[in-house]
């Protein structure tokens, strides 16, 4: 085994005790080189593990297909590992530390014999930043290494950064052999530690994201007095030239990324605004010395679902996509180009699909069903650099303020386009009960509503009520705190059809909130809240009569009624531990609509 020269005594006893389970013919520190990158790409795809694209059409770019049963995050399969069991809530799975430690350490026991184990030292946030944290992962996996290069900063300026003594959050993985019975995803708040085993796909495995920068995250923040959320984060620039940033959180499917990299529509582009993707996925928030709320990206580049995007949905993205990008799991073209649903251009005639069988359009399973070219989670790994709505990174080092917080989800027919909360106290109600409804690409019943606190619901690493408690503490030490706001961009007409535009036009309706923020204008009060009045929203270039606009903000008494039941359903899960002042939003919501006394 070769010997890794590391000043940093703790890291190399820890590299060495997983080294002597995990037993790897090789170790090899990555140092975030070009040269060693290259060398690394020929590597896996000499073996296969990646397959070269188009150097012409997609320069830099390569293809990766997970295995057949390791296409998403397997929630049933992560877990909060705490002393007590109330420390992970009722809303994570939970188990014991040294239980956990014994059952991975019989799967990761030899795991990586015949292979190399890598060790990527990473800084979430920039290097050196008050925001960043820094891990090390050690995986067995040439695509985990790739993908962290474009996710995260990795090499040696992160390592020097640490110091021989720097805090860091200890990461192990390994592919072992990719068995679902034999796959766990376990998070150790307290010794802020992950291990992650017999996966390959993304969301489990580039462990700087999900696990770190948001479960063992949002445990650290709570501890230390900051934010880990599942936020997008985008800055508006008038025709002033003034930037003002708005941080949002949204459950799966329901467009963040989209939302994250808005172009204007001309009739706004040509009054001079732009906007600027800070983060499409995850924000840390700390409070600033002015008590304002700032907050950075963590994260170096973007993890996206590929069907759906296209040059309409998401022109940026697809910018972004062109050069040094990871494509997984879409549909291989004959000369080494790729496609997937509802992406650019019609099918091609013919191709090998993400399973590696060949495909055809039209082409149908056994129960008749049509076989998708791409699975519906196919994704992207792009450099956050390229996005041309990607501002110079140097700047965000501090954070940027944070004027507006938004909460969205999918609702077809309850929820108005948008609403400001009535206090902060009211937004993390708000926040705490959001609900998206289910589509065709996710798992479960269609239309079937999911609750989804603050989009947190699958990320929060410790109970979520001691969460919701931080989030109430937190709005107490800011001076003012951000409003917080609700949209839904997706209801429907009696026709089913969407009534409001989306995509673009949603910057009328961020305007009209940052508008709100600065006292600008007026606004109707209902019982949810205040949603905007007509004249108040800029339509430049849209024909979108008050008539339709109405529609929008229609409250049905009798939906929002079994709504709040639900939401109190939803909310008795936390019990005893339920922070009192959101019983006492609900109560006041009831007495608001007339439903209780
Ligand atoms: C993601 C997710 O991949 O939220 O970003 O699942
Ligand atoms: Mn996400």
């Amino acid at each position: 085994m070769q010997e890794i020269s590391l000043q940093h005594k703790k890291l190399r006893s820890w590299i060495k005790r997983m080294a002597c389970m995990c037993r790897p013919d090789n170790i090899v520190l990555i140092d975030g080189s070009d040269r060693q990158k290259r060398k690394l790409e020929e590597e896996a795809f000499s073996a296969g593990e990646i397959i070269k694209l188009n150097e012409k059409k997609l320069p830099g770019c390569s293809y990766h297909r997970t295995a057949l049963n390791d296409v998403a995050r397997t929630e049933g399969l992560t877990y909060i590992c705490t002393e007590r069991k109330k420390d992970a809530g009722p809303t994570n799975n939970w188990m014991r530390p040294d239980l956990a430690y014994r059952k991975a350490s019989a799967i990761f026991k030899g795991s990586m014999e015949s292979r190399t184990m890598y060790i990527i030292p990473f800084s979430m946030g920039p290097v050196g930043s008050p925001f960043s944290k820094i891990g090390v992962e050690l995986t067995d996996s040439i695509y985990v290494v790739l993908n962290m290069l474009i996710m995260t900063r990795v090499g040696t300026k992160t390592l020097k950064s640490l110091g021989p003594g720097g805090t860091f959050t200890k990461c192990l993985h390994s592919k072992a052999d990719l068995d679902i019975k034999r796959r766990l995803i376990l998070h150790f708040p307290e010794d802020n530690a992950i291990w992650s085993v017999g996966s390959g796909y993304g969301g489990n495995v580039l462990l700087g994201k999900k696990c770190l920068s948001l479960r063992i995250a949002s445990f650290l923040a709570k501890k230390e007095g900051w934010m880990a959320e599942h936020m997008l984060i985008l800055g508006i620039e008038n025709s002033r030239g003034a930037i003002r940033y708005i941080s949002g959180a949204f459950p799966s499917a329901c467009g963040k990324t989209n939302l994250s990299m808005l172009v204007p529509p001309e009739a706004l582009k040509k009054k001079g605004y732009k906007v600027w993707t800070v983060g499409d996925d995850i924000a840390w928030m700390q409070i600033g010395k002015n008590g304002d709320l700032r907050a950075i990206n963590p994260e170096s580049g973007f993890f996206g679902v590929l069907p759906g995007t296209n040059s309409k949905s998401n022109p940026n993205a697809m910018a972004t996509i062109r050069k040094n990008a990871i494509y997984t799991n879409v549909l291989l073209k004959p000369d080494r180009t790729v496609w997937w649903e509802d992406g650019d251009g019609p099918p091609p005639a013919s191709g090998t699909d993400w399973t590696g069988k060949p495909w055809r359009p039209g082409l149908m399973d056994a129960d008749g069903k049509p076989v998708k070219g791409a699975h519906p989670n196919s994704r992207f790994t792009a450099p956050f650099s390229q996005c041309p709505s990607a501002p110079s990174g140097s700047k965000h080092h501090s954070g940027v303020p944070i004027s507006a917080i938004i909460f969205g989800g999918r609702r077809t027919s309850l929820a108005p386009l948008v609403y400001e909360s009535l206090s902060w106290q009211h937004g993390v109600y708000v926040g705490a009960t959001m609900a998206s409804e289910r589509t065709a690409a996710q798992y479960g019943k269609q239309g079937e509503i999911r609750r989804d606190p603050m989009a947190m619901l699958p990320f929060c690493g410790y109970d979520m009520a001691d969460y919701f408690r931080h989030w109430l503490k937190m709005g107490k030490k800011m001076s003012p705190p951000p409003r917080i706001f609700f949209v839904n961009w997706f209801r429907k007409d009696k026709a089913g059809k969407f009534i409001w535009p989306g995509f673009g036009d949603n910057l009328r309706i961020l305007n009209w909130i940052l508008d709100r923020t600065e006292g600008k204008v007026d606004a109707i009060k209902t019982p949810l809240g205040y949603v905007p009045r007509y004249r108040d929203i800029d339509m430049a270039g849209l024909d979108f009569p008050e008539r339709k606009w109405n529609k929008l903000f229609f409250v049905n008494k009798a939906e929002w009624s079994e709504e709040l039941q639900a939401q109190k359903k939803f909310l008795d899960r936390f019990g005893k531990g339920l922070p009192g002042e959101l019983l006492k939003e609900y109560r006041a919501f009831g007495k608001r609509l007339g439903t209780h006394k």
